[in-house]
């Protein structure tokens, strides 16, 4: 069961960034009818990477996807709605965009595994997870969506 406030934690990766993609990325989410509940600029440390990363430390790609990701800015966000871990990760497509969907943003911004342009939780452990370990409790911020009973029957 699907509770109206399940929260994830999206991240625009640098790549994402340096695009000019964060107005369709969160466009996506905005449109669908999620709420924004926390965001921010982030240059991640290798060590709170390695925390969110952390069942990826000893595979080869790993040093790699470090530099990726401490390139730049990452758009950090949190957002709220019914289901939003498992739409928000069909909002992003699969992790391979070769294998994304058209209309997805991977499968529609994005080429190789390790320029995939955002992250998504997995599951609603692991966005709890992400949720603390990018963002102080005072960060997310709980306000009424105007246009909840336009959205949710
Ligand atoms: O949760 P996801 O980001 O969809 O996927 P994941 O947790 O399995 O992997 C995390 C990130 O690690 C993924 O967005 C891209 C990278 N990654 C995973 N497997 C590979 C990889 N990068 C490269 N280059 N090669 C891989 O095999």
């Amino acid at each position: 069961m699907s509770s109206n406030n399940e929260r994830t934690f999206i991240a625009i990766k640098p790549d994402g960034v340096q695009r000019g993609l964060i107005s369709k990325i969160l466009g996506r989410f905005e449109d669908r009818g999620y709420k924004l509940i926390g965001i921010k600029l982030v240059t991640p440390t290798e060590n709170l990477l390695k925390q969110h990363y952390a069942e990826h430390v000893n595979k080869p790609f790993f040093p790699g996807m470090l530099s990726y990701m401490m390139s730049g800015p990452i758009l950090a966000t949190v957002w709220e709605g019914k289901d939003v871990v498992k739409q928000g990760r069909n909002i992003l497509g699969a992790t391979n965009p070769l294998n994304s969907a058209p209309g997805t943003i991977r499968g529609d911004f994005a080429i190789d595994m390790g320029r995939n342009v955002c992250h998504g939780s997995d599951s609603v452990e692991s966005a709890e997870r992400e949720i603390n370990l990018w963002f102080k409790k005072e960060e997310i911020i709980d306000w009424k969506l105007a246009s909840l009973s336009w959205i949710y029957e």
